[in-house]
Order: C-alpha cells, then structure tokens, then sequence
C-alpha cells in the first residue's frame, strides 16, 4: 500500500500509430491531465502480467491460490465506490428534450467546462493507459471502434477481460483508415480522480468522492470521473455499448439492449436464439448459463447482459453480444444457481472485487458453498460465518473471460450473430406478474417492455426493493430520451415484417406466496418456462388469453417430476385482476412522465387493458 502507481516496464512515450485523430486525442488528454507517464496498451500476456504483478505491489490486488484459482486475483474497493451511480450519470445532450425525462441533464459545454477542471492535473504522477478497442468483432463489417484512456491499472486489466483490445485492434483502424474508410472510434476519457504528489504514497482503491459519469450523445463521446468501480470506469460496456450505442442504434435502425443471449436446443434437435432483458442483478448470467432439468434441453450461452440486434438481410433480428467476459455479481453464485459460471470462474484468469478472502488464498461470498472457518472480508476485517456483517459486497463482481465458458455456443464467433426467435423481459416482483405470458404482438409486447417493473437492488447506489418502472431492463442506460425509444421500438415492429421478428414474453421467477416463500423453484428448473415459450412459437402448446396475455393453458406447461403441486403453479401463473387494476394507476403515472413524447399507441395499449380487465 505504500508504492506509487505501477508503472509497467514497457511503458514507452514513443506512441505506436500513426492515427492522427487517436493521437491528437491523446495529446491533448495528457496536456490536461498531466499524467507521469503514457502507456499505449498492446492486450499482450505479458503487458497483463506486469499489470497485475505491479497492483499486487500497490497492495490493490492479491494473488490468489494458483493452485485454485491460477493468475486471478482479489481487490476490495474502497467503500465508498461498489456500484454504479446513477444520480451522477448524465446524458449532455445538446437540447434538454433529447435527455428525455429518465435522465439527468446538463448542457454539453457547461459539463465539459465544470469537467475539465476536475481532469486538470487529476493524472499527476500516474500512468496514463491508452487502450484501443472494439465492442463485437474485430472483423465486423463495421467495427464499433473505441479508445479508452483512463489511470487506472485496474481498469485497463479488467478491460482486457471484457473487450476485445490491443494492438490488433489499433492496425484495423490504421488499415481501415488508410483504405480511405471514414473510421469512426468513441473517445471514452476515464479518470479515478486522485493525482499523487511527488513522493506520495498510492492507495489501494484511489477514487474521489467527485463522481460523474457523462455520455455526449452526438458526439458519441464518453468523460467519467472519479470511480474504478465496473459500470461507471470500464467504459465499452454501460456508457457505449448501452448508452452511446443505443443513440447509433436509433439513427441506425438497430436496437442495443440490456440483454442476455442463450441459444436452446431441443431434445429433437431443433434450436432456438433466446435474448432476454432483466434489470442489473435480477439473474440474466444465470439464465444466460442454466443447467436445464430437464432431460434432452440443452442451453448454450451467447452473452449474459448486452445484445446488439440488426434486422438482417432475411428480415430476421440478427443479435452479437458485443463483449468478451463475463462481469458478474458473486453473491449468490454457487454449483447450483450456475455451475457454468462456477467452471468458468475456476479455471483462472479472473477478477474478483469486494468479495471474501480465505486464509489459503480463495475467494468466498454469501451463497456459496463450504463457508470457510475464517477470512477477511471486503472492508479487509476478519470474518467468521458468526460475523454479523456480510463477507461480501451484495454487489460484489467477478469479471472472468467469456472464452472459458464450458457452454460457450460456437456462434459466438460469428460476426453475423444469431437470428432471435424470442424475447423475454423480466423483473423482479413478489406480486401481480406471472411466471410467464406472452404479448400478444410486437406492439403490445413493446408496451410491456415499457411497464417493466423491478424492485431495486445493490447493482446501483440507493435503496433496495423498491418497485420501480425500468424499461426494457434499461432505464439507467437508454442514451436519449425514453419516450422516443418506444417510438423506436415501435417502429421496429412498423418498418419490418412482422412475422419474422421474434416473439415477446414477459417472465417473474421472483413471485411469492402469502408466506413470503417463492412461488416457482427457479434457476435450473426456469428451463420449462424456455420449454413453454419454444413451443409456443412452434404452435404447439395452448394458451389461455386473459387480459394481460396468453398465459400457459392448464396442462401445457411441463412439471414432470418436479416437487410442485399444481396448485402451487397455478398460484405463480395466476392472473389477479384486483392486482392488475392496481398496476394500471402506476402505469397511467409513469406513462405521463413523457407527455406528448410517448407514441400514442402505447396509451391505446393501456386502454386495452383497462378495457380487458373492466375499468
Ligand atoms: O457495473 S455494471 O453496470 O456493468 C453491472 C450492472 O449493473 O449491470
Ligand atoms: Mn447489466
């Protein structure tokens, strides 16, 4: 804890490209920010050995237990930087209308000039890591390029585990440039906000207090300050590939969303493409990894939080999961709720951050498995499975390569993508919504999009299991404003064949009984809700229409040798509608938030329901 901030041996201040735009970017970034030092990153073994082996010496990281968990490593943040801040994240677009009423605003120059005198000077006496990137792949017809800079070693290696990056990446934007290609790339300027004196001592965890997190929609540009921790520092993955890349997608005619992507097989050999949007830690890695129960499904995983989808030349939406690893919350995480991510995380490589540190160099977290006697937990006290306090962060990550999922479908490599057969969204709700129903087309399935509901939980600074409307799962990351992202999504469904896009569910594993107790097993078992949905697309299991949807028909749903009554499923399929009346103020009020900028149709769908349940 007492070493200045590492500084890698191959770190060298003869910059390795010749891109002008890059450079000029660069030049200008160090002018202001005055960092000690520039390190271009090349994405090589060794640049990521000596990164880690010099936050090892910093005292950010320990080496865990190569015998257990080889080349991974612990770090523990500090307290007051364990999530995403959304009342610091802004969207400056030019006019305050484009923000829309989800987002905090501030006009762009005014945010640049309040800004930049926070960058000033704030690299003094760090390295400063620049990191050419691409969301999706390299060889993408067109790459979605970036560059990160950022001073902080910690970022720089946990973006290697989530983004494709480095010196490859680099020459295709040289190569592509010098083809006469007009090469687009998204300047992501990252600071931890705190600058060493001569001779200062570094800390473990450097951030500042100061938070902003601020997306300049037209120009695709992102300036982040003052945290390290993933959502708000690793910038390819929330502030591009969800909020700048939403705006590309609008003026595009594409969609980015907050998606997992899993790919089903079933025991006849028929496959299906699943995408679906829960909100942050609401289980999309555990869907996106489910083990199903049962015999003859198979579940291959895509990506388990961001999919970007383009209607392809067959009029199918087409989605490529724009990452490279896995960020994950621990707690919960165990060989039951998602073995596949226990065998990815356990073959190395990883990054894990405000969890717990065993006495023979292992990582633990509530959930898992054989609680060790002692450790360290994540504000570096000692720990007993007696403690009081949690031994770890409930938003507690780790990041690990997608590359050693043991379920990782082939297709993943494919620049094309995959065509989505379905679409779930899903919340987290102890009421009202059933364990699954299915829109009744893509305009009504946007409107349930639209009313998703969740309550709240540690993936943000704030209260948690609040009931709160969040969008497609993407209220803290739609780049503009909400009300013309349904137009969008509307439109989607307008512009496009109707029936080659996939079909809408919306889905609840989170309902409960009048006890408390979960109404539906969940994890594993969530395989005969994909069962349910497939074969609702192949036109081969019934459906009962009820106001909100088609909701599963008594015997069409499997329970084979499943420890459940059919009371108790009826019970988690139920539609109340005494509760659904309830839900339709809510629905009215946050409708209103968006004025004459909510696409009327949605106020039809509304009037729908109203209808359908006799109000
Ligand atoms: O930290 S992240 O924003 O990437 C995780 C999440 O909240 O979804
Ligand atoms: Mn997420």
């Amino acid at each position: 804890m007492t070493a200045t901030a590492p500084a890698p041996e191959s770190t060298d201040s003869t910059p390795p490209t010749t891109h002008a735009g890059i450079l000029a970017w660069v030049e200008e970034v160090a002018e202001l920010t005055q960092p000690a030092r520039i390190h271009w990153v090349t994405g090589s073994d060794e640049e990521w050995t000596e990164l880690t082996d010099a936050l090892v010496e910093t005292g950010t990281f320990t080496r865990l237990n190569p015998e257990l968990k080889p080349n991974s490593f612990y770090g523990a943040s500090d307290p007051i930087d364990v999530a995403r801040v959304e009342d610091r994240t802004y969207i400056c677009s030019v006019d305050e209308r484009d923000a829309g009423p989800t987002n905090n605003w501030m006009a762009p120059d005014e945010m640049k000039q309040l800004m930049r005198g926070l960058y000033a000077g704030c690299m003094r006496g760090r390295t400063m890591y620049v990191i050419p990137f691409v969301m999706g792949h390299l060889e993408a017809e067109q790459p979605m390029f970036g560059v990160e800079i950022t001073d902080s070693a910690y970022v720089t290696v946990s973006m290697r585990v989530m983004a494709r990056l480095g010196t490859n990446v680099l020459r295709r934007i040289e190569e592509l440039d010098a083809a006469g290609q007009d090469v687009k790339w998204v300047p992501a300027l990252h600071s931890v906000g705190h600058p060493l004196a001569e001779g200062e001592a570094d800390v473990a965890w450097p951030c500042n207090e100061t938070k902003y997190i601020v997306q300049f929609p037209e120009e695709r540009a992102i300036w982040s300050f003052g945290s390290g921790y993933g959502g708000n520092a690793l910038l390819g993955k929330k502030c591009y590939a969800l909020r700048i890349a939403s705006v590309m997608a609008r003026d595009e005619g594409w969609l980015a969303e907050h998606m997992l992507i899993l790919k089903l097989t079933s025991p006849q050999g028929v496959v299906k493409y699943v995408a679906a949007a829960f909100p942050s830690a609401c289980g999309k890695t555990n869907l996106a990894m489910l083990k199903p129960t049962i015999p003859g499904w198979k579940v291959e995983t895509l990506g388990d939080d961001i999919a970007w989808m383009r209607i392809g030349p067959d009029g199918r939406l087409w989605a490529v999961n724009p990452e490279y690893g896995f960020f994950g919350v621990a707690p919960g995480t165990n060989e039951h709720t998602n073995p596949h991510a226990m065998a990815t995380i356990n073959k190395g490589n990883s990054l894990f951050t405000n969890v717990a540190l065993t006495e023979d160099g292992d990582v633990w977290w509530e959930g898992l498995e054989n609680p060790p006697a002692r450790a360290t937990d994540w504000k570096g006290n000692p720990w007993t499975p007696e403690s009081d306090e949690l031994s770890s962060h409930p938003n507690s990550r780790y990041c690990t390569p997608i590359k050693q999922c043991d379920i990782l479908a082939a297709e993943y490599d494919d620049p094309r993508g995959v065509p989505i057969d379905a679409i779930l969204f899903g919340g987290r709700r102890k009421t009202t919504i059933p364990l699954v129903f299915e829109a009744r087309d893509w305009t009504h399935g946007t409107f349930l999009g639209a009313t998703l509901s969740s309550e709240t939980t540690a993936a943000a600074i704030g209260a948690v299991g609040v009931v709160r409307r969040d969008p497609m799962a993407m209220l803290p990351f739609i780049g503009y404003n909400a009300g013309d992202y349904f137009s969008h999504w509307i439109n989607i469904g307008k512009d496009n064949d109707a029936a080659k896009l996939p079909k809408i569910f919306y889905v609840n594993w989170f309902r409960r009984d009048d006890e408390g107790g979960f109404l539906w097993p969940g994890f594993g078992e969530n395989s005969r809700v994909l069962k349910w949905i497939v074969e609702r697309i192949d036109g081969q299991a019934a459906a009962v229409e009820t106001p909100i949807g088609h909701v599963p028909a008594e015997g069409s749903f499997d329970i084979d040798g499943l420890d459940l009554t059919p009371e108790t499923l009826a019970a988690a399929l139920a539609v109340d509608v005494e509760e659904w009346k309830a839900e339709v103020p809510q629905i009215t009020e946050w409708f209103e938030k968006f004025g004459d900028d909510l696409p009327s149709v949605l106020w039809t769908e509304l009037d729908g329901l109203k209808a359908r349940l006799g109000l």
